[in-house]
């Protein structure tokens, strides 16, 4: 063990109340909006195949010139509740929104900056009607914030002279000063998401991002902090020097996933982000956007890939620059809502189904103990109740093999689509063959009523010698 002063020190795994109803929310929206939303990908005629939201810096655009974009910003198709609606009816159960890119432009009207929504032409307080509208619809927030700042003159990638890290101790103070104000703003947000924190300057001031994280969760309790803000005293990040998880969960999964059989994640809680479109966060206008676009169904593989090993997924919007709402991202998550609306059971409240192998055609989730359970959070056992199998993968053979974890028997199968009876073989008391379903383009999911093995109610006789009370 290295004896760290900014390392994950002696935290365990949290399982607060406001760590459960994170950890049961499953599905997330990331939401993208800021300057970049208007140029969209294309500077003076010059079209940029990548990410909208790096625009300023792979157009080498000067800090004046992107600032100008302000005053376009005139919130013509801003509709926050539309917004919040979307994303509840597609079954996202909490929205992360960021409230700075790395352009340094920030969403609420900062005392610290004046490159806020103060000097565009509304003057809005943009950030605050996103959190009323998604709280509204009964959604948490999360607030992302850029720790990297192409905006801020004393933002700095390394610290090689004293210069340097005069200004770089200016940023981070400044730095402070915003996030203290965003939960002294905004005191009813679940939790920050930090980002660019990746550089040099960054990783040399671990103490930086432990304190913040202390600092925040001292003005709201049960605070969430993603463990992208973290670097160590020796400038390892996300998990310590000792390998110890920093932040309340793992982010460091974007645009891919943990392998599916890979149930070591299950060891502490993660969260996965997600683009819609191949590569791009911010609005991009362009035919590279929309070539990698996914289909609902690939996102519906991925969220139940996702809670089968215990993660979180946050999938991505990336609003127009007058804040309307991307129309194949609209219907996107009007197909993923009608899925959600018959098969959530097997997401929300929803994690690994513990003894169970990842089955190749699919993957199996169970319901989360509930919080009473016990004081620890124990392995749920899955010889009782039920686990969900989601079928995105039809097997040729038509046949889907069903290994038993010991102990367990399946009483009946139930198709979630219509309530129908699944019929099944038992093949010698440890597997089970299903006949696969036909496909239906979306994942088809399957609930297992469980018992344990040769307890059979039905054969079940009162037990004379004790009392039924
Ligand atoms: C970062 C941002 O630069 C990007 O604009 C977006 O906000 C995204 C959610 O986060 O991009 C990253 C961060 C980390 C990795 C890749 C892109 N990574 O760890 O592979």
């Amino acid at each position: 063990m290295i004896a760290l002063r900014y390392g994950a020190g002696s935290q365990v795994r949290r399982d607060d109340p406001a760590m459960r109803a994170f950890r049961a929310d499953r599905f997330g929206q990331f939401v993208h909006w800021g300057l970049y939303a208007l140029p969209a990908g294309t500077w003076k005629g010059r079209t940029i195949d990548f990410a909208a939201e790096f625009l300023m810096h792979s157009a080498h655009v000067s800090r004046k010139d992107w600032a100008a974009l302000a005053a376009e910003f005139t919130l013509e198709g801003f509709d926050p509740v539309e917004w919040a609606r979307t994303a509840k009816a597609m079954g996202a159960r909490y929205v992360t929104v960021t409230t700075k890119h790395h352009d340094g432009f920030c969403l609420w009207p900062s005392a610290y900056s004046d490159f806020t929504v103060a000097a565009t032409p509304s003057g809005r307080d943009v950030l605050g009607e996103i959190i009323e509208a998604y709280q509204a619809e009964g959604l948490a927030v999360h607030l992302y914030y850029s720790v990297l700042d192409w905006h801020h003159p004393d933002w700095r990638y390394a610290l090689e002279t004293d210069d340097d890290r005069a200004a770089f101790d200016r940023y981070l103070e400044f730095a402070t000063d915003q996030l203290v104000e965003l939960a002294e703003r905004y005191p009813q947000v679940r939790g920050f998401w930090f980002d660019g924190t990746w550089d040099a300057s960054v990783k040399a001031n671990g103490r930086w991002t432990c304190e913040i994280e202390r600092i925040l969760k001292e003005r709201i309790p049960g605070a969430i902090v993603n463990s992208r803000l973290r670097a160590d005293d020796l400038g390892a990040r996300h998990f310590d020097s000792n390998g110890a998880l920093m932040g309340d969960y793992e982010s460091g999964y974007e645009r891919r996933l943990p392998a599916p059989w890979d149930l070591s994640v299950t060891a502490h809680d993660w969260e996965a982000c997600a683009t819609i479109t191949q590569a791009t966060w911010g609005f991009h206008d362009s035919a590279w956007a929309d070539s990698g676009r996914k289909s609902p169904a690939q996102i519906v593989e991925q969220l139940a890939q996702t809670v089968s090993l215990g993660g979180n997924l946050l999938l991505n919007f990336g609003p127009r620059g007058d804040g309307s709402l991307v129309p194949a991202e609209v219907e996107l998550a009007r197909e993923v809502g009608a899925w959600m609306d018959v098969n959530s059971a097997a997401v929300h409240a929803s994690g690994p189904a513990n003894g169970w192998e990842y089955p190749g055609w699919g993957f199996y989730t169970a319901p989360l103990e509930p919080a009473d359970a016990s004081d620890t959070p124990a392995e749920p056992a899955h010889g009782a109740g039920v686990v969900h199998a989601v079928v995105t993968r039809i097997p040729v053979s038509g046949v889907l093999p069903v290994e038993l974890p010991p102990g367990v028997e399946v009483r009946s199968i139930r198709a979630l689509a219509d309530g129908a009876d699944v019929p099944f073989t038992v093949l010698d008391g440890r597997s089970l063959r299903i006949p696969a379903p036909a496909s239906a383009g979306m994942p088809v999911v399957f609930a297992l009523e469980l018992g344990a093995a040769g307890d059979d109610p039905a054969l079940r006789e009162p037990n004379p010698d004790v009392a039924l009370v």
